[in-house]
């Protein structure tokens, strides 16, 4: 457990939510019940934008309970709640009810002062697959990483127990193989079904995956045991129902490990994105250098400046036709990938199968040797 520390934990904000004012809306999911909007605080700032993110909570079995044991706790079925008859036809019966305000609350993100790089994070748009090799990741990963990323303020606060500290879940402080553990941004912190916690390593300089070499596999196995352990005394969870992963490319160049039960299909867990943490040890143990030598497949975003520059690499946005020894279909020209908007966010699965379709292998002429690897 963490050592008592001076809580320097704000808890109010300088802004009202209440108060915020909408400029447009950046992403609206409706299998996830999230909204992200941009807009400002006019009360503070007539330009400094902000964005808002409301997430529908998980109902937590507690919330449908109707035991006398449980009665002190809100429950829907009680008296508080408003019924409104959609339609009764035969014995289907249709509804919207409105429960007691205990269990309307709504899971809310506020980021101010935002910067374009957020607005980009949080809009919805086309979305490409690039094979980053190690080449690539030097020549033209790593210089825009160093040059624009955004701040490990928030990162550095936690780590040094100035925000923060009182959600922090358990801590190792040895500086090469020691870590945080604590709830992530993202969970409302109710609901144990959807956990999500982060494990952020008190040793600096491992900005991602990439960096990782053989010797950090005591750090590595660390995180993975000790938060396993921690996560079962706090939350009584079973270890071997959790899932532990890195983002790569993350959003914050500080090596962290998101952990959250497997049951549950949370944010940021597809495969073009996560690396398991019990694969990434293994690659190690076999190979030490692997993370420098493997070709990381990764997901940019219409918008990103990084995808300017991979484009002039390689080809990204614009794909070859199919390659075929007939000269007809040689000339058929290059065609132009859709770029679309989307405002729903049930279009993210859709929009991954187009991906899949629109990406055939690019020509061995347009990549270097080892990105079609
Ligand atoms: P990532 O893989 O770098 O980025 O993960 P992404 O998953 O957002 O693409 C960073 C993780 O840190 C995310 O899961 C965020 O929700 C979480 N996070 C971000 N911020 C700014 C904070 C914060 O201030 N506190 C906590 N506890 N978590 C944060």
């Amino acid at each position: 457990m963490p050592e008592q520390v001076e809580n320097s934990e704000v808890k109010s904000p300088t802004y009202d939510i209440s108060k915020f004012r909408l400029k447009r809306i950046l992403h609206n999911n409706s299998v996830r019940k999230s909204i992200a909007l941009l807009g400002t605080f006019p009360d503070l700032s007539e330009t400094d934008d902000a964005i808002v993110v409301f997430e529908k909570n998980a109902y937590q079995e507690s919330d449908v309970s109707t035991s006398k044991e449980s009665a002190a706790k809100p429950s829907y079925f009680s008296a508080e709640l408003k019924v409104d008859t959609e339609f009764i036809n035969n014995i289907y019966g249709s509804f919207q009810v409105v429960p007691s305000p205990d269990l309307c609350g709504v899971k809310s993100t506020v980021i101010y002062p935002a910067t374009d790089k957020h607005v980009e994070k949080y809009s919805i748009c086309q979305k490409y697959l690039i094979r980053e090799t190690p080449d690539l990741y030097e020549s033209t990963t790593l210089p825009y990483i160093n040059l624009s990323q955004f701040s490990l303020e928030w990162v550095y606060n936690i780590l040094e127990h100035k925000k923060e500290t009182e959600r922090i879940v358990f801590e190792d402080n040895d500086p090469e193989t020691g870590f945080i553990l604590l709830p992530d941004l993202k969970w409302d912190g109710r609901n144990v079904e959807n956990l999500y916690l982060l494990g952020i390593v008190h040793k600096h300089n491992i900005k991602s995956l990439r960096d990782l070499n053989g010797n950090h596999l005591p750090l590595l196995r660390n995180m993975r045991q000790s938060a396993k352990d921690a996560i079962s005394k706090r939350y009584g969870l079973n270890p071997n129902q959790l899932r532990m992963y890195f983002h790569y490319q993350p959003s914050f160049y500080h090596l962290h490990v998101h952990i959250n039960p497997i049951r549950n299909d949370a944010p940021g867990i597809w495969c073009e994105k996560s690396h398991m943490l019990d694969t990434v040890i293994s690659n190690l143990e076999l190979l030490p250098d692997f993370y420098q030598r493997a070709t990381l497949p990764f997901v940019l975003y219409e918008g990103n400046k990084l995808l300017d520059l991979y484009e002039e690499k390689i080809t990204v946005r614009s794909v070859a036709a199919p390659r075929s020894d007939s000269k007809e279909q040689e000339k058929v020209p290059a065609v132009q990938s859709a770029i679309e908007g989307f405002s729903d966010g049930d279009l993210e699965e859709r929009e991954c199968k187009r991906i899949k379709l629109a990406t055939p292998e690019p020509k061995e002429a347009e990549v270097p040797a080892q990105a079609c690897a």
